[in-house]
């Protein structure tokens, strides 16, 4: 039996992944760990996909309510989305077989904040959690558990769950211990009281996470990878976006506006930013700090350049390759980051105090600065808001990054309405595609509106755009936000009629 479970009581308490899953019944609301492909239970969520297929082919209901920190990974969600075993899902989740069940209609997807999410939990909104099934990298002799890869809501789930059920994962290093800070002050109101972050690298809580031995339903021994899918190469687009935003932040600092070494960073996923972290790396800013969600493997070169001094996240978001590295030298990375719950790291009072400079990507933006960050074409889920809108409303400073079109050019990112809105005109204040950036901070919607169509359309749009744009003003009885309601949708419903938002 594995030494990563020091405690004499909770080791009688191992068994099966399937002995494990017998105790989940049709109807229970689960609340699992896991953020962006890491720290998720590998083995119990096929186990249980298996007994519900069974009840499936006996001709019975069975299906969970699945709770989790964001998105998980094929072992998770994908494994119960092929089922049909999962009725009702928050909040972010990026799976490409639990997507097609939320758009085809098998299953509920309720998409929240990412800082809301463990909140409502607490307040009771989504009823009773039955079950918490997160993973651990070793559990003390006083049975206290050190997490891994991401530390997510599992405290919430955990302190809400009447059950937990524990992945003890000897994949994961043990040095891991101390890298997690486990805020536990989070009364309700009207007993609330100031978070104590004051700087990225603030530590004000614990290393460990506490759960009740008697909360203890099962324990299950794993030694599996987290998902780590590698980083597509930086292609030109990518480039030239991370260009544009570093000159950007130059420009700030040369305006006084943000100091030298800028203020804590946050980026989404994917290649812009993994774009901007390169260019971060190969310019000659120093002691950066990050407040984000996700640890990239641009931070971790930046850490070991010397040129981020302190990264707060709540997961990893790494490439097979630097899940390694990050596994050989946890007690080296474990100076330099902080996984804190996603309670925290995307909390809208923290952001603001920090001054955060946040990056995200988008699906579209209008010519007014609204933004469409999950829907494409209005009514298909992507993935979700995510931590999108925790940063984008309450940061110093946020950016939407984009290529300027999308599916080979069939489709503009920049459109005269989104067809759905996530982040309004009040909250984004630049907007980045390869094309240029347009700063709209204090621009009114007619000042906005020429800006984005000339530095962020691409050139096969920019005169369609330019022709909406100025017919409204001229044929729109108001002049304040002017648009032609019967034709704003018409690039969307021409895309899905003929394949394509141009013209003939
Ligand atoms: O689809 O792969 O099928 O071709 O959307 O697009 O350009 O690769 O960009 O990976 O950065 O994703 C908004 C989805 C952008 C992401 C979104 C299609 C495009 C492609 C991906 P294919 P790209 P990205 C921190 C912050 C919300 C959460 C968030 C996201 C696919 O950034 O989920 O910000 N954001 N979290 O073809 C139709 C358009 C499109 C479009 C792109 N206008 N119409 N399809 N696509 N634009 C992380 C967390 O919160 C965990």
């Amino acid at each position: 039996m594995s030494e990563r479970i020091a405690n004499a009581a909770l080791r009688q308490k191992v068994m099966s992944a399937d002995d494990a899953a017998a105790l989940i019944h049709d109807g229970d609301q689960i609340g699992f760990g896991g953020f962006t492909g890491s720290g998720y239970p590998k083995v119990l969520p096929g186990a249980l996909a298996k007994r519900i297929q069974e009840s499936h082919d006996r001709g019975e209901k069975f299906t969970v309510n699945v709770f989790t920190g964001a998105s998980t990974a094929p072992e998770l969600d994908g494994t119960l989305a092929s089922v049909d075993g999962i009725g009702w899902r928050m909040p972010y989740q990026s799976d490409p077989q639990m997507r097609s069940k939320i758009n085809d209609g098998t299953s509920f997807y309720t998409d929240i904040h990412l800082s809301q999410s463990g909140m409502m939990v607490r307040q009771g909104f989504f009823g009773k959690v039955d079950f918490a099934v997160i993973e651990a990298t070793r559990i003390t002799a006083d049975g206290d558990v050190v997490l891994t890869s991401s530390v997510g809501n599992n405290a919430v789930y955990c302190d809400t769950a009447e059950k937990v059920i524990i992945e003890v994962n000897s994949w994961q290093s043990d040095d891991l211990e101390g890298m997690h800070d486990i805020y536990g002050g989070f009364a309700l109101p009207p007993n609330r009281v100031p978070i104590p972050i004051t700087h990225p690298g603030d530590r004000i809580g614990d290393k460990f996470l506490h759960i009740p031995q008697d909360k203890v339903a099962a324990i299950i021994e794993t030694d599996g990878p987290d998902r780590n899918t590698p980083f597509k190469p930086i292609d030109d687009d990518s480039r030239k976006i991370a260009g544009f935003l570093l000159d950007f932040y130059d420009h700030e600092v040369k305006q006084g506006r943000i100091p030298k070494n800028l203020l804590p960073l946050q980026s989404g996923v994917g290649n812009i930013p993994n774009a901007v972290l390169d260019g971060l790396l190969h310019s000659d800013l120093e002691h950066l700090t990050s407040y984000t969600e996700v640890i990239q493997d641009g931070m971790i070169d930046l850490i070991d350049a010397g040129k981020l001094d302190v990264a707060s996240a709540t997961a990893f978001s790494l490439s097979p390759d630097y899940a390694h590295k990050m596994n050989e030298n946890a007690a080296f990375y474990r100076d330099h980051i902080i996984l804190r719950p996603q309670e925290i790291s995307n909390h809208p009072e923290v952001i603001r105090r920090l001054g955060v400079i946040g990056a995200n990507g988008m699906i579209e933006a209008d010519i007014y600065g609204n933004v469409n960050s999950t829907h494409v074409m209005g009514s298909r889920m992507m993935n979700g808001i995510g931590g999108s809108g925790d940063f984008t409303r309450n940061a110093y400073i946020s950016a939407f990054v984009s290529p300027s079109t999308a599916k080979g050019g069939a489709i503009s990112a920049i459109v005269p309405m989104v067809s759905h809105v996530d982040h309004t005109e009040h909250d984004g204040m630049v907007i980045i595609t390869e094309q240029g950036i347009a700063d709209l901070r204090g621009l009114a919607p007619r000042q906005r509106a020429p800006k984005i169509i000339e530095n962020c359309a691409h050139p096969d749009y920019r005169p369609m755009l330019l022709d909406y744009y100025e017919r409204a003003l001229h044929d729109c009885k108001f002049k304040h936000t002017p648009h032609l309601l019967g034709e704003a949708y018409s690039w969307h419903t021409r895309f899905l009629e003929t394949g394509t938002m141009k013209k003939d």
